[in-house]
Order: structure tokens, then C-alpha cells, then sequence
């Protein structure tokens, strides 16, 4: 336990004061509870998103005490993304993931030593190249779903679902080498559902950190949260300890154990590794499911970006349904990966990050900033800024055509975050997304429930909700396979 208690949070975020000025902000405030009755605690992000729209490009919320700041246009974030004047803060939610992901690489600080040397470590595992030792795991698993698929008594599939269990699979297998059985148990592994409860308990508590009583029922929320962390830590504790002797395994964890650094010779410990797991796990499964996600919506309700992404696949892959990208041809679905970075420009799945100054300063020329500020980046407004964006709600892969980016102002889109604590996970994501992509729109034709409109939720990250399309398959060479006649489902 002594590890956690040294990860204890700190506070600095709610000094945030901007010098006593005063942002636009949504109706009248009440006393004490300040904006909480305009926004929406299960959907925190999202309620910003629609109040911000009235707002104007820096706004801001008070919550009990604590005020937050949102700044919504491509301009102002342009400097924020200035590394020589700003850097990377926590803002109150994620610095409460820090129960769990410690001084992993998420959640560190920038000044903490853990991160420069997680960094330095973990950095070549995470290149272009890297991504040929994940990419069989890759494969695998999107043949796995489209056997779990094939083999369910109907074709109808809930998309979010299993784009999670898919990502999750993924990156369980990468970190750690271990099998959760994601589409070949019934149920899912405990530690998943154990690892989704604590933190979405974690979260909770960092909103209500600030609110009167809030302390007490933090502690509530400890009390509950104590036995699914315990487990989960104690399981991957246990994975870490078995593996401290074993040098055989290429995974992240391998490179973790193995690996020291270059210049000090500094390994990381095991604490510290943990966090790294978790971090990986949670920063990666969700975020990259979230995207396929949202880009499996646009597609199935684009029927020419569909029909395009189908010829794009067909050209590549041929005609075998059974057909897999070698790990070259994944940088070759130029339509696709445009498909999937537009649906990360209208619906980033990580919506926000937060920026301070690295000494006082005046952002654009008129906002006051010291030290103690801070401000929240949301992505979603800055995407559609309509400086930037021509009809910014339509989805229009061609904006990603290189000609056309040349043409947009720098940091305009920045769904993986910027500067030195942008996205680590960044090239592991475009490839499994588009490899996932690649081979399921060759595979399959998607019709979207002819009712269905797009509805967003947020759980740590922004996904779909109750997004469900009917699979067709496009040909069937080998033997010809009926969705139904495969069926072994056993009730
Ligand atoms: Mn990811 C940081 C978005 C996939 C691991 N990620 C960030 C940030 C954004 C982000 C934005 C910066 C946050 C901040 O400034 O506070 N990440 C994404 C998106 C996807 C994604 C939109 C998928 C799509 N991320 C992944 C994957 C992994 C991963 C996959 C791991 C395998 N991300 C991280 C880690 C960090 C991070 C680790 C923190 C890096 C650092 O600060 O050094």
C-alpha cells in the first residue's frame, strides 16, 4: 500500500482562478453549487459540448468550487499546443484515475521522474515499425470476432460491444500475453469488469471532490471501489512477479522487465510497471473501440463511403473473404484511414485535454494566464470550428486528402493530443483500426436499424450507444457459409 499512498493526488487544480476574470457561462448561478444544475454528471463532456455551443470561444462552468475553463477555437488552441509556453496539466477527473494509474504514463505529472523514463523506455515499442510485432496478434483477433460473429444465431450485432471486447482482447495480448477469451467465453474475464468498475467509481469521486460532504463520500466510494482494485492490482502483480525471471516474452511487459535505460541503466519498478499496465489497458481499449465505433457508424450511414472503402478493400485484398492485410498493406487503405480520422474529428473519443502555462503569459493576446490556470482543449468544438471547417457536422472523408490538410492552419485537429505528452499509443491505434476496418468492410455489407439515430454516451471516453448493424456477407468462396447454419449457440 505504500506505493498508492506516495501516488496521493494533488490539488493545484483548484487554483484556477485566471486572474479573477469572468468567462461567458451558461444561466444563473446558484450559490454554493455554482453551474451544477446545467450540467450533467453522467454526461459531464457531452452537456459541455451543447452548453459551450452558445458560449463563444473561451467560456467557463463553476462546479462548487471549483471553476473550469474551456476554450472551443482553432486559434486559441494553435497557441495552447505552443510547447515553449504551455504544457500538459490534470485537471480534477484524471487526476483521480491517479488511484490507479499512479505516476503511470497518463497520469504522471511532468515533472515526475517516472515519466521521462517510461517514456524513453516504452517510445521504440511504439514506432511505425513496432507495430509488426503486434500485428499477428491483430489478425487473430479480428478473426476470432468474425468466427464469434458467424456463429451467433443472428447477424444483428451490438457494434460498441464488441469493437470493446475486440480492442480489449488486443491490447491484453500486446501488453501482457494473456487471453481474456473475449469471444470464446460466454462471460466476460472478471478483471474486466472489475477494471471498468474501479475507475468509473474513480471518476465519480473526482467529481465530487470539490462538493460539500465531498470528502465523506469519497470515502464511500473508496470503501467500494477497494475490492475490485485489489483484485485487479493483485492479479497483474501476481503476472508481473511470475514473468521477473522470464525474458523469453517480446510483449510490453517484457520490454518493461527486460529493458533498462540507454544513458542511466534505470528499469522501472514493479509498481510503476503496473501502472503502465493498466494505463495501456484503460488509454487503449476504449479510445481505439470508441473509434472503430463511430467510424462503423459513419460508414454504415455513408453508403458511398462504404461502397468506396469496399472497393478500396476488394483492390487490396482480392477476392477471398478470408483475405488478411500483410503488414505493409495497412498504410495502403488511404480511403479508410481517411473514414476513420474524420469520424476522430466529429466525434474525438477522447474529447478534451487540459494545458497551463509554463509561466505567465496572455493567451491570444487578451486572456491573462498565470501558472495556476489552466484550461480544457474540447476537441469536439475546435473540430468543427467553423473557420476551419466548411459545413463542419458533414462527414466528409475527402477533407483528409493531403492536399486538403496542407491547405487547414497546424494543430486545427488533435484527436491524439499534442507535444511531448501527445498519444504514445497513436500508430497502434490507426493500424489495428484500419486493419479492423480493412477486412471488415471486405467482408461484410453493414445496415444500420433503419430507425437508428446516432446517440452518445460517455463512459471514460465517448462512444456510441445501442448501435447495432445487421452483418451481410459480401461473397462466400470457400465453402459457402449461412450465418444461421453455423450456429452453436447453447441458450
Ligand atoms: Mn492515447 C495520451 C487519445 C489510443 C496510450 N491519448 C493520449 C492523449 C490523447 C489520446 C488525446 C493525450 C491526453 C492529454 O494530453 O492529457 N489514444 C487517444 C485516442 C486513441 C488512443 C483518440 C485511439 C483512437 N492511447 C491509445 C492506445 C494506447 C494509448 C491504443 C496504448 C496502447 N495515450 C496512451 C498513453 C498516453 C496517451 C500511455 C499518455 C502519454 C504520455 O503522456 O506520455
Amino acid at each position: 500500500m505504500a506505493g498508492r499512498l506516495a501516488q496521493a493526488a494533488r490539488t493545484h487544480w483548484l487554483r484556477n482562478s485566471w486572474s479573477g476574470q469572468e468567462f461567458p457561462h451558461p444561466g444563473k448561478r446558484r450559490p454554493i453549487v455554482g453551474d451544477l444544475e446545467v450540467s450533467d454528471p453522467r454526461n459531464p463532456i457531452l452537456s459541455v459540448l451543447t452548453l459551450g455551443k452558445e458560449l463563444g470561444e473561451i467560456y467557463e462552468l463553476k462546479i462548487f468550487r471549483q471553476k473550469f475553463v474551456f476554450v472551443a477555437t482553432a486559434e486559441l488552441v494553435a497557441e495552447l499546443c505552443d510547447e515553449t509556453r504551455f504544457q500538459k496539466t490534470l485537471p480534477p477527473a484524471i487526476d483521480a484515475l491517479r488511484e490507479f494509474g499512479g505516476d503511470g504514463l497518463f497520469t504522471a505529472y511532468n515533472d515526475e521522474p517516472n515519466w521521462q523514463l517510461a517514456h524513453d523506455l516504452l517510445m521504440p515499442a511504439f514506432t511505425k515499425a513496432s507495430m509488426r510485432s503486434y500485428h499477428e496478434i491483430m489478425l487473430a483477433v479480428t478473426r476470432e470476432l468474425f468466427e464469434y460473429w458467424d456463429g451467433l444465431p443472428t447477424s444483428r450485432v451490438d457494434v460498441t460491444r464488441d469493437m470493446t471486447k475486440l480492442t480489449m482482447e488486443t491490447l491484453s495480448r500486446s501488453a501482457f500475453s494473456r487471453d481474456f477469451g473475449s469471444f470464446t467465453s460466454p462471460t466476460p474475464h472478471p478483471f474486466v469488469g472489475a477494471m471498468i468498475r474501479g475507475l468509473a467509481t474513480a471518476r465519480r469521486k473526482g467529481g465530487i471532490r470539490t462538493a460539500p460532504g465531498g470528502k465523506l463520500a469519497g470515502k464511500f466510494l473508496s470503501h467500494k471501489m477497494a475490492k475490485d482494485q485489489e483484485w485487479a492490482d493483485e492479479l497483474l502483480d501476481d503476472l508481473i512477479a511470475a514473468r521477473a525471471d522470464d525474458r523469453s516474452q517480446h510483449d510490453l511487459l517484457g520490454i518493461m522487465l527486460n529493458v533498462a535505460h540507454p544513458e542511466t541503466g534505470e528499469r522501472l519498478s514493479p509498481i510503476n510497471i503496473r501502472y503502465q499496465i493498466l494505463t495501456f489497458l484503460v488509454a487503449g481499449h476504449e479510445t481505439t473501440s470508441g473509434a472503430l465505433s463511430f467510424t462503423l457508424y459513419f460508414l454504415a450511414t455513408n453508403p458511398d463511403c462504404l461502397r468506396r472503402a469496399q472497393e478500396e478493400a476488394d483492390a487490396i485484398l482480392g477476392d477471398d473473404p478470408d483475405a488478411e492485410p500483410t503488414f505493409d498493406q495497412v498504410s495502403k487503405f488511404r480511403h479508410i484511414r481517411r473514414c476513420l480520422d474524420e469520424s476522430l474529428r466529429i466525434w474525438p473519443t477522447v474529447p478534451a485535454f487540459s494545458r497551463t502555462p509554463l509561466s505567465d503569459t496572455v493567451l491570444g493576446g487578451r486572456y491573462p494566464m498565470r501558472t495556476d490556470d489552466w484550461a480544457l482543449i474540447m476537441l469536439g468544438q475546435v473540430h468543427r470550428d467553423p473557420a476551419v471547417w466548411d459545413e463542419p457536422e458533414r462527414f466528409d472523408p475527402d477533407r483528409f486528402l493531403p492536399e486538403e490538410i496542407k491547405k487547414r492552419p497546424a494543430h486545427s485537429y488533435k484527436p491524439f493530443g499534442t507535444g511531448m505528452r501527445a498519444c504514445i499509443g497513436r500508430q497502434f491505434a490507426l493500424h489495428e483500426s484500419v486493419l479492423v476496418l480493412a477486412r471488415l468492410v471486405h467482408r461484410y455489407d453493414l445496415t444500420p436499424d433503419a430507425d437508428y439515430e446516432l446517440d452518445v454516451t460517455e463512459r471514460l471516453t465517448m462512444v456510441p450507444r445501442s448501435f447495432f448493424v445487421t452483418l451481410r456477407r459480401r461473397r462466400a468462396t470457400t465453402q459457402p457459409v449461412e450465418s444461421h447454419s453455423h450456429a452453436t449457440h447453447s441458450g
